[in-house]
């Protein structure tokens, strides 16, 4: 199999990348990759070493780029990771959202459509489908995002409804809750609180601390969207979560236990706009086909930690950027106040 996986440089394509090497060895790997701020080569270390892997820099929004990479790799499956995908930068440029995440995903379905693609997998999230106060979301429940960012993703989905109920394209969709791990960007919460407290610097936590996230280890999302792309249902959406739902305070004191840090470095700031409160999946559908995480939460964590610990060259170089520098700034002059 030939596969491109768009988006592979960032923090869940490229550990993808490395389980498909693994589990499917004898496939032939393709990233495309604008290389925004969140693509990292070095994430491509392991990847780079083996002959079956080629990296191309190029935006999946350039048709012609996307059309010339399938022929001349002779592409059969798209995985697209390739978005924006941080909330806080889509509340301050909402624009290059809409731009990738569904602009982007329509350009490569055409290009399926095109040259007869055996299959398409979107990699969606939970946020799509909003807030829930109890209970989780199923994939036949109704679409309700609430960030420019979720409603891009949410866009993107369509696109992909659409383009199966249109075209019948071999199409599907995993909608995974917070990912955490190793390579993560250091704008999302764990890497943030993480590499702060390795620093003593203070964990800026919004509003009261209590909104709730179902963390899943990395790993165990790279091996659900493959057992999905193998085994799933064209035209079927799959929920991948883990049903770790922990509120914001409790991973915040769980990463300075693990660092033995002190909880004053923790900061009340105001907080995020529009901000969802709660995000949970039913994962019913997923389970009965056979898919399961491997990973405990506090293990997962623990070794994340670690990861940071190990490998500050990865991720101190990304902490004096222009855009955290002015978040930084954002929430000391919010603080203030
Ligand atoms: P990330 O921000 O770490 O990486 C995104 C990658 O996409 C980067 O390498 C970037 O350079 C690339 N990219 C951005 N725009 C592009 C474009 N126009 N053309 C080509 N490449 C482009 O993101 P991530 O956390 O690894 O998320 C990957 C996917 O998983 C996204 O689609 C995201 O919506 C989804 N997702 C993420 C999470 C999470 O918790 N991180 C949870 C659920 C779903
Ligand atoms: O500094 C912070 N302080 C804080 O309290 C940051 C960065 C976050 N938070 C809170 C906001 C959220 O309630 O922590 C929670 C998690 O925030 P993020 O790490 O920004 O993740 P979230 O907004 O939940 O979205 C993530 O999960 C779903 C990813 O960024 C998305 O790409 C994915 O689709």
């Amino acid at each position: 199999m030939r596969v491109l996986v768009t988006g592979g440089a960032g923090f869940i394509g490229s550990h993808y990348v490395d389980l498909r090497l693994k589990k499917h060895p004898q496939d032939q790997v393709v990233v495309l990759d604008k290389l925004t701020y969140a693509g990292n080569p070095a994430n491509l270390k392991d990847a780079k070493k083996n002959s079956h892997f080629t990296f191309v820099r190029g935006d999946i929004c350039n048709a012609k780029l996307v059309e010339r990479v399938i022929q001349q790799h002779g592409i059969d499956i798209i995985i697209n990771f390739a978005a924006e995908t941080h909330v806080d930068r889509s509340i301050l440029h909402p624009e290059d959202f809409a731009k990738t995440d569904v602009l982007g995903t329509q350009v490569l379905l055409e290009a399926v459509r095109k040259f007869k693609l055996k299959r398409f997998l979107q990699i969606s999230t939970d946020e799509v489908y909003g807030s829930i106060e109890k209970g989780g979301f199923r994939e036949t429940d109704p679409l309700k995002p609430s960030s420019p960012y979720s409603a891009s993703k949410a866009g993107g989905d369509l696109q992909v409804l659409a383009y199966r109920h249109t075209y019948n394209l071999p199409v599907l969709i995993t909608r995974s809750s917070n990912n955490f791990g190793p390579r993560q960007y250091p704008e999302k919460l764990i890497p943030l609180f993480v590499t702060n407290a390795i620093e003593d610097k203070p964990l800026p936590l919004y509003g009261d601390g209590l909104n709730t996230r179902d963390w899943i280890y990395v790993e165990d999302n790279c091996s659900g969207l493959d057992y999905v792309l193998e085994k799933g249902k064209p035209g079927e959406i799959y929920n991948i979560g883990a049903g770790n739902t922990k509120t914001n305070k409790e991973i915040t004191s769980a990463i300075l236990k693990l660092l033995k840090k002190p909880c004053s470095l923790i900061r009340r700031v105001p907080d995020r706009l529009g901000h969802d409160r709660r995000y949970a999946l039913n994962m019913k559908k997923t389970r009965d086909m056979g898919c399961q995480t491997q990973w405990a939460f506090t293990r997962a964590l623990q070794t994340t930690v670690q990861w940071y610990l190990d490998n500050p060259q990865w991720w101190q170089p990304l902490k004096t950027g222009e855009y955290m520098k002015y978040y930084k700034k954002q929430y000391v002059d919010r603080h203030r106040k």
